[in-house]
């Protein structure tokens, strides 16, 4: 018999388990530097401590300095009961990760008791698909807040499966012939190139969620992959906030450009664009070469590329492009000579004819029943009609090339069995005031926290009490309130947003604040700073409370895109243009007006099939910790780090695991894999083959008993006691109603 221990997950499929807590509940208030020393198991020993469930007791501060102590001897991986904590190094540990790194967890036939690593997680996850039964799909769960280093991980897991999973089978297209792996990772540097950008918190922060799935071959072989993404933050197209950049694509063109393309481009050298801010700042992921290089591999050749770089150039264009009113409020703005020689530009770029180009930035056209009316817009109204342009087409271009990707990396479904999806979506952010783009991007956290909640906090304990075990519960923060606040129905942010978005109303932002006031003013999750001279209201998020400003938030939520646009877009001769327009069935854009699915409810909805998916697979989850705000190497903040790990839930889900019982199994494939036993043991157990598939519970309850008997009786410690709470706590076996409960594997 086995003596796999598979502490972490429940071993081949099977969920985590919990046991009964004695320890006092966990104390947020225990003072930093207070009196833990004295209580500390050993302090001098902490950073020896791969598992936070061994340190004892178990409180916030205690867990700070056990994670503290490793970080100063550059140990960045610890076990939390089900959950690995990764500490972010904030600097290049290439050892860590090397090859044979890979293949000592792969080939380990224990790998759990290996040193705490992401490979560990990677590895479980690759035998878990197997099952014990019947295979079982997988998702790793990368979360933390920004620059934590969650796309760093998902990139880290990708690899190993890249290497121990090489199926080495090749994919032809038009002009390559790669090897799926290499395609499956080169379509990390495309779509970091245009969906990540440097913000406050992260110089590569992804602007995007994304769960990639990676499909695998009855060998386990992996033979393909494809993506899901959600919510592009577009509007960093047109605006970028203050100290931030915009996409790394367009600086990637900007300074890997050959003269020749500059010239294509119409790019000079010395040339500024509006919408590069702090293009004088170098950084690592301004690598235009990788990211062509990736795009030849995935199939994407240089006529495609031609036609990518000449629209990404018509955007920047587009942003030096600028309006003045114009006197006479019958006609249209004005344009100076070199507003109207960046206009040519663009529309040579893009392919589009420039007098069009023009008009359709300047002069709304109304319906009026069956008759058209023309009104020129003003100053302000062209300049968003120019930023929507411009997000629409990068979204666009962000769709297809998605959709591309997705071509080239996916297997056909006959000959794939079994995934494993790794998510990794933009982390937490607040920032002094923040927009929809930050709610989105909170909401999308908080429903991570609630499936972590409700699938290994809440569904572990509940377990326990259904199975018939003596079970005390562990309290921990639940976030539903938060979520209800949010996405709830009858009244919510999110439902009196899309209200105020299809009332459409001149005063929205007034309307919008005066109901949320009035229509939440019970929930506590919401509060507002009436003095404040800008209109906002605060979340109480898991996380942390963010101020959202309420100015702008129903136009951002109805996004609307004026027609005319689109028709012009799909005249465009640039083939891709053209292409990208004239097949979207978005309702977005149509031509028949104002979209009626608002962003929020499009996320929403997004975010709902990500969670069906999340719950039909077995999941792990990575906490990425972000030690200090600056990003520095090797520096450990005490104050940052406790509040991330308050807001995870780390000490609630360090009780519920600690000497736990990790592993159940249903009586049936209890019996099903255990039934040799008692054939090969001398004990006499009476008993006769049981129909598994027919078997009442009852019989196969006894079966499970009478196998237990044979092998406890080796193990002398055999307690079939049914109640956790016993004296005998200690027990490594519990029967329950339907399962056994182990804390290791027989
Ligand atoms: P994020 O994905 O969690 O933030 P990243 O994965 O981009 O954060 O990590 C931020 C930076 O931390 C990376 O660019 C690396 O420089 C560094 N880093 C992270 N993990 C490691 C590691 N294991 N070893 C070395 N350096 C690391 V956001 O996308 O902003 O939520 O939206
Ligand atoms: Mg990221």
């Amino acid at each position: 018999m086995s003596s796999a221990v598979n502490r972490r997950n429940g071993g081949a499929g099977y969920r985590h388990g919990a046991t009964k807590v004695h320890r006092p509940p966990p104390s947020l208030n225990d003072s930093l530097d207070g009196e833990v020393r004295a209580f500390l198991t050993d302090e001098d020993q902490l950073h020896t401590y791969d598992d936070l469930t061994k340190v004892n007791p178990v409180t916030p501060t205690t867990v700070l300095k056990c994670l503290q102590a490793r970080y100063s001897v550059k140990v960045f991986y610890t076990h939390a009961g089900c959950t690995l904590v990764a500490l972010n190094p904030f600097q290049p540990i290439p050892h860590l990760y090397s090859l044979e790194v890979m293949k000592e967890y792969h080939c380990a036939p224990q790998p759990q008791e290996f040193k705490p690593h992401i490979y560990i997680v990677a590895e479980e996850a690759y035998r878990n698909v197997k099952g014990q039964v019947e295979p079982v799909n997988q998702s790793l769960v990368v979360s933390g807040e920004s620059g934590a280093g969650k796309t760093w991980t998902s990139r880290c897991l990708m690899k190993y499966y890249a290497t121990v999973a090489a199926s080495s089978s090749v994919v032809k297209s038009q002009d390559t012939v790669e090897r799926i792996e290499r395609r499956v990772l080169d379509s990390n540097p495309i779509m970091e190139a245009f969906g990540n950008a440097c913000t406050l918190r992260n110089n590569n922060s992804s602007r995007f969620g994304k769960y990639i799935q990676l499909q695998l071959d009855r060998c386990q072989l992996l033979v393909g992959a494809s993506v899901q993404t959600y919510l592009l933050e577009k509007t960093r197209v047109a605006f970028q906030p203050a100290n931030e950049r915009n996409f790394h694509i367009f600086y990637q063109m900007i300074k890997g450009a050959t003269d020749e393309q500059r010239k294509e481009w119409k790019m000079p050298h010395g040339e500024s664009f509006a919408w590069l801010p702090n293009s004088e700042k170098t950084l690592e992921e301004d690598c235009f070469h990788e990211t062509v290089k990736a795009m030849v591999h995935l199939g994407i050749n240089a006529e495609r590329q031609r036609l990518i770089f000449r629209i990404l150039a018509g955007i920047l264009q587009l942003g030096n492009v600028n309006f003045s009113s114009s006197s006479d409020e019958s006609q249209p703005c004005n344009l100076d000579e070199q507003s109207k020689d960046f206009l040519q530009r663009a529309a040579e770029l893009l392919c589009v004819p420039a007098e069009e180009l023009q008009t359709c930035l300047r002069v709304k056209m109304l319906k009026a029943g069956k008759q058209s009316v023309h009104k020129p817009c003003p100053q302000t109204e062209c300049s968003m009609r120019r930023d929507c342009l411009a997000k629409v087409i990068y979204a666009g271009l962000f769709e297809w090339l998605v959709t591309f990707i997705n071509n080239s990396i996916c297997a056909d479904k006959s000959m794939w069995c079994n995934f494993i999806g790794v998510l990794d979506v933009y982390g937490f952010e607040c920032f002094n005031m923040n927009n929809l783009e930050q709610l989105c991007i909170n909401y999308a956290n908080e429903k991570l926290q609630q499936h972590f909640v409700a699938h290994y906090l809440q569904a572990q304990q509940e377990e326990y009490v259904s199975e018939g075990l003596q079970w005390s519960f562990v309290k921990y923060q639940n976030n539903q309130s938060c979520l209800d606040l949010i996405e709830g129905s009858p009244v919510s942010v999110f439902s009196l947003l899309n209200e105020e978005s299809r009332l459409n109303r001149a005063s929205d932002a007034k309307t919008f604040r005066v109901r949320l006031e009035k229509e939440l003013c019970d929930n506590a999750n919401i509060s507002w700073d009436k003095f404040s001279k800008l209109p906002h209201f605060t979340v109480a998020h898991y996380a942390g409370k963010v101020n959202y400003q309420i100015q702008g938030m129903v136009a951002k939520n109805k996004d609307p895109v004026p027609p005319e646009l689109i028709n012009l877009l799909q005249k465009s001769d640039n083939l891709l243009l053209h292409q990208i327009f004239t097949n979207k069935e978005d309702e977005n854009l149509t031509t028949k007006g104002l979209s009626k699915v608002t962003v929020v409810s499009k996320f929403k909805n997004s975010l709902e099939s990500l969670m069906k998916i999340l719950h039909s697979t077995t999941p792990h989850y990575t906490r990425c910790i972000k030690p200090n705000p600056e990003c520095k190497p090797l520096t450990f903040k005490k104050e940052e780090v406790i509040v991330q790990l308050e807001a995870c839930g780390i000490v609630e889900t360090i009780h519920i695991s600690a000497a736990g019982f990790p592993i159940r199994i249903p009586f049936k494939d209890f019996v099903q894999r255990y039934a040799l036993i008692t054939k090969y043991s001398n004990v006499k157990s009476g008993s006769h083959r049981v129909d598994v598939k027919a078997a009442s519970n009852n019989v196969l309850r006894q079966e499970v008993e009478k196998l237990l008997r044979v092998t406890l009786q080796r193990r002398k410690a055999f307690d079939l006691s049914h109640n956790l709470g016993s004296e005998k706590q200690n027990s490594w076996v519990h029967c329950g109603k339907t399962k056994v409960f182990l804390t290791q594997l027989m």
